[in-house]
């Protein structure tokens, strides 16, 4: 695929995120087209009230999916509320796949926090290449594409940048963005907040002391704090090759690293098998760290960084098996 056309398809889903982002704007503050609240009603999709859907998540994806299917009539389209409406049975292949979140954080949508936005990833191969991230609250527009670098509203990622920028060498030096998540059964619950509890637990106590523990209830605005370097790691298990696609492939192109996320406390896998396996957005878990700068006068010190970081949070949360998305 050549750096042209990856551009192209990067302008493509920028132009469309920023076509829906009037829409976004009227659902959020009931204006406009999304001023009656019928039209703002939440469906709730998991029967337990946390996981809820709006018109205006179902509006966004039929007008962005009906751009791409106008430009691109051969590639596949997945989104959240067509998944929702039609099922997990759909095969992940590795032709072009446009992977749309018309609304992360539909929850804090519904209660007017801002901190919610457009996601339009593209996967060849099965793997992210171009990704589009659209706050339009905040006014924050993340881009990239495989290969030239990450943007937020066309500066570089991260914004913040050496030498302001530190290179942690510990978990205690980490602020980490994570969720709670929709799944709200005894034991789920149970165990991501013991994952919790020990992410910020004193080290004497067997825990990794981290500096603060962030919920904020959306994966791809959290991932962009990543890639802005603004909190050190992000880890969730339970989001959606749509709630990824397209964070993962900006906080690559920033520089930063992503794993698979199964954490291995209380597992059986011995020690000597605990290594770091590679990110498939199909997958539903990630960790991921900001971009470390090297320490001075050790190159690739802050990739080895990286990946000590990374095992060290998955040493002390729990991998919670969920089956991985689409049919593959
Ligand atoms: C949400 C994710 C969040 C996760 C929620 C939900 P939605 O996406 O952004 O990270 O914890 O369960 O999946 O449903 O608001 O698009």
């Amino acid at each position: 695929m050549s750096a042209e056309q990856l551009k192209e398809y990067l302008n493509t889903a920028i132009a469309i995120a920023k076509e829906v982002g009037p829409a976004f704007k009227d659902g959020f503050w009931r204006t406009g087209r999304f001023s009656a609240d019928s039209a703002f009603a939440a469906d709730d999709k998991l029967g337990n009230g946390a996981d809820c859907v709006t018109e205006v998540d179902r509006y966004i994806e039929k007008t962005v999916f009906s751009r791409l299917r106008e430009i691109y009539p051969t590639h596949k389209l997945v989104g959240e509320e067509t998944t929702t409406e039609c099922g997990n049975e759909y095969k992940v292949t590795n032709d072009p796949t446009w992977i749309v979140d018309p609304v992360d954080g539909t929850n804090n949508f519904v209660h007017h926090f801002q901190y919610t936005g457009i996601s339009i990833g593209l996967a060849i191969n099965k793997e992210p290449v171009v990704g589009v991230v659209y706050l339009p609250i905040l006014d924050e527009l993340y881009t990239a594409a495989h290969g030239q670098g990450a943007f937020m509203n066309g500066q570089p990622l991260p914004i913040i940048r050496p030498p302001v920028l530190t290179t942690p060498t510990s978990l205690a030096e980490c602020s980490m963005v994570c969720e709670h998540g929709s799944d709200r059964s005894e034991k789920v619950m149970g165990s991501r907040l013991a994952s919790f509890t020990r992410l910020l637990l004193d080290k004497k106590h067997g825990g990794g002391c981290i500096q603060n523990l962030r919920v904020l209830g959306a994966a791809c605005p959290d991932i962009t704090l990543v890639a802005k370097g603004v909190a050190e790691c992000y880890w969730e298990i339970g989001p959606h090759a749509w709630d990824f696609a397209a964070a993962v492939i900006i906080l690559t192109e920033s520089g930063g690293a992503v794993f698979d996320g199964a954490g291995w406390w209380g597992s059986s896998i011995p020690e000597s098998e605990r290594t770091l396996k590679p990110h498939n957005i199909w997958n539903r878990r990630l960790i991921a760290v900001r971009f470390i700068p090297d320490l001075p006068g050790k190159p690739g010190s802050g990739r080895e960084l990286q990946k000590q970081l990374a095992k060290d949070v998955l040493e002390i949360v729990e991998d919670i098996p969920y089956p991985p998305d689409g049919i593959h």
